[in-house]
């Protein structure tokens, strides 16, 4: 694949800063050769969210929006209040706090290639095209009026399952025999890379790439290469968060 540049997928970060730059210096890592793509959720639970969000934009990576990320926009915004386990009050008092927000502000909800599309946490079997679905949803985004309660964007940014209307089970972790994996019932094209999923792990299915296992959480940090069909991960150095639902 020389000279052919790569599209290399990221999962969820959460703040572990040093395993990206480990995970970075294992790619051998190359903006000339590679496009850098994380799936969501570069904050929160982690130790350096400021470090990470600094680090993704100084070699000109992109994401797509997760749970956390725009959980840290409503706060900046004073929609919300930080939670117990909020660990970006670093990135909330930074110097830098104003272009690092309005970079993460206008990032997208999904991201679509010939052959691919980002997402954080999924995408929902009534949709054709999620690049269309999430459209209309960065336009609040970016406008400032952050479309919460819309069920599109709670898809996106959280569904695990879903049943073959597209419906979310009440309770994610032990849903009623209907619900499957939301990729059960996905027939697109293209190949959906995804993350938020920790306690999944990694997925390799048909037409789908399942990118989070759980770095914050002890796990690992991963990365797919597109053009090679390829998994690379490194270890967590340390365990940073104890699971106890997200
Ligand atoms: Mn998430």
């Amino acid at each position: 694949m020389e000279g052919t540049r790569q599209r290399v997928f990221v999962g969820d970060v959460q703040g572990c800063s040093n395993e990206l730059r480990d995970l970075l210096e294992r790619l051998g890592y190359d903006p000339a050769m590679h496009d850098l793509w994380f799936t969501g959720d570069l904050v929160n639970r982690g130790p350096d969210s400021l470090g990470v969000l600094r680090l993704v934009r100084e070699l000109g990576g992109n994401t797509v929006l997760g749970n956390h990320d725009l959980h840290l926009l409503r706060v900046a915004a004073g929609e919300r209040t930080t939670g117990r386990k909020d660990t970006f009050q670093d990135v909330l008092t930074a110097p830098d706090r104003g272009p690092l927000l309005e970079w993460l502000r206008e990032r997208p909800l999904a991201q679509g290639w010939d052959d691919a599309v980002l997402v954080h946490a999924g995408v929902c079997p009534g949709w054709g095209d999620p690049v269309a679905v999430a459209g209309p949803l960065e336009q609040g985004i970016r406008a400032g009026r952050i479309p919460w309660d819309n069920p599109d964007l709670r898809f996106l940014l959280q569904a695990r399952h879903c049943n073959a209307s597209g419906e979310r089970p009440a309770d994610d972790e032990h849903p009623p025999a209907r619900f499957h994996p939301w990729d059960h019932f996905y027939r697109g094209r293209r190949t959906v890379v995804f993350g938020h999923w920790a306690a999944r792990g990694r997925v390799r299915g048909k037409r789908v790439r399942g990118l989070d296992t759980g770095c914050v959480w002890g796990g690992s940090l991963t990365a797919w290469i597109a053009e090679e069909d390829r998994f690379v991960a490194v270890p967590a150095r340390r365990t940073y968060q104890v699971p106890q639902g997200k």
